[in-house]
């Protein structure tokens, strides 16, 4: 089954809001916040109900900014909508899943995250929306990969 997901991170001042992964994909790596979208679920209703679950916040000013798209090992594992924030209410919380740190944007470690990262993350934090696609073998080496830009307009 081909998964659709979601990627929320919160920005405030200079500072993105992360996880800790503490199970389930991409254990012991950074990433921003979010999960599985359930079915007959609306993606931004998805993305605001795994922030109040991963870190007890709840996103406010919520604005789409790309869509990922993954395959491993040749095969189509799912799409990730990836979503920012500049304020949120309630207070943070660490939970069964996820610890949530702040980190300041130049200090974001790559090094601990999944590779696409890197290649697509800069540019939604620079406000610009993507479309990004990668190939992975072993969800560890990044084969092929495609990154645009998208239009304003969008
Ligand atoms: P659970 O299935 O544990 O949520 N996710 C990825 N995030 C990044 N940055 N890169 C990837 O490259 C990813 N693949 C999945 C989507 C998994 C969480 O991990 C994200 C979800 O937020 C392969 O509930």
């Amino acid at each position: 089954m081909v998964r659709v997901e979601t990627l929320m991170y919160i920005i405030k001042d200079n500072e993105v809001l992360l996880i800790y992964k503490k199970r389930g994909m991409g254990k012991g790596l950074y990433n921003g916040v979010g999960g599985k979208v359930e079915e007959g679920e609306a993606i931004e209703d998805a993305v605001i109900r795994e922030c109040i679950e991963e870190v007890g916040v709840k996103p406010k000013n919520i604005k789409w900014m790309g869509l990922l798209e993954f395959w491993n090992n040749s095969k189509l594992h799912g799409y990730v909508y990836v979503f920012t924030a500049n304020s949120f209410e309630g207070k943070l919380r660490e939970s069964d899943e996820a610890k949530p740190i702040w980190f300041k944007i130049e200090e974001i470690p790559y090094d601990k995250m999944w590779g696409d990262d890197l290649y697509w993350l800069p540019l939604v934090l620079k406000d610009k929306k993507i479309l990004g696609r990668f190939w992975f073998t072993n969800w560890e080496k990044i084969i092929r990969k495609e990154i645009y830009v998208l239009h304003e307009a969008i």
